[in-house]
């Protein structure tokens, strides 16, 4: 089931039920390698989302401001961006280019995260995919300018997200998190995954 929103691919049930404990299952090992933390705002404020990363940059935001670096905070290098998950971009996104960062975000039941542009990558010609896992979260669309109109749609696990196009520097965030909404995870919480090409 696709659905296009001012240039936001919405791929409702993406992913099965069997896919999505695999994926988990991928990203768990990555924790382990680069376990989560909470970034710090550039204003100085601990982010409410905890992220970690995989592939050859992660996405990281300190006092000096939001950039991709090449190493988790303790130092070591980010894993690599489990299969399962490159086969996604590669039906959905590029054959021939391999995303630099696949980024994780996890929610807990009170996370949210505020409307934003996905700006920091050097070449806007390539989408920003996402997947999403465990309980559903509530994304806001928008446009290019803050003040454009938005509308919202639950993202449930197994949903994919493609913005190219029109949407890639459209604003976008995540409202609530529906508490329960998914057995995926045992704790519940919901976990993203974007990719992006960075440079
Ligand atoms: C989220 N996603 O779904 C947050 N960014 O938790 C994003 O910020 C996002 O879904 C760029 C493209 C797709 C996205
Ligand atoms: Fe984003």
């Amino acid at each position: 089931m696709a659905a296009e929103a001012g240039g936001f691919r919405i791929l409702h049930g993406y992913l099965g039920i069997p896919a999505q404990e695999a994926m988990r299952d991928a990203i768990r090992e990555v924790a382990r390698a680069a376990p989560f933390f909470h970034p710090m705002t550039p204003w100085g404020k601990p982010m409410r989302v905890r992220m970690t990363s995989a592939g050859r940059y992660g996405w990281y935001s300190d006092r000096k401001g939001y950039r991709y670096v090449r190493q988790h905070p303790s130092g070591v290098a980010w894993p690599a961006i489990p299969e399962a998950v490159l086969d996604v971009w590669r039906a959905l996104a590029s054959g021939e280019r391999m995303p630099d960062c696949c980024l994780v975000n996890f929610y807990d039941a009170g996370a949210r995260m505020g409307l934003h542009r996905d700006a920091d990558e050097a070449d806007f010609g390539w989408p920003v995919l996402s997947i999403s896992l465990g309980d559903p979260g509530l994304f806001r669309m928008g446009g290019p300018e803050r003040s454009d109109p938005t509308r919202s749609v639950w993202l449930e696990s197994g949903d994919v997200v493609v913005m190219g196009g029109a949407a890639r520097l459209a604003y976008h965030g995540i409202d609530r998190i529906r508490a329960g909404g998914s057995r995926l995870l045992a704790d519940g919480g919901r976990i993203n995954l974007t990719l992006r090409v960075v440079d």
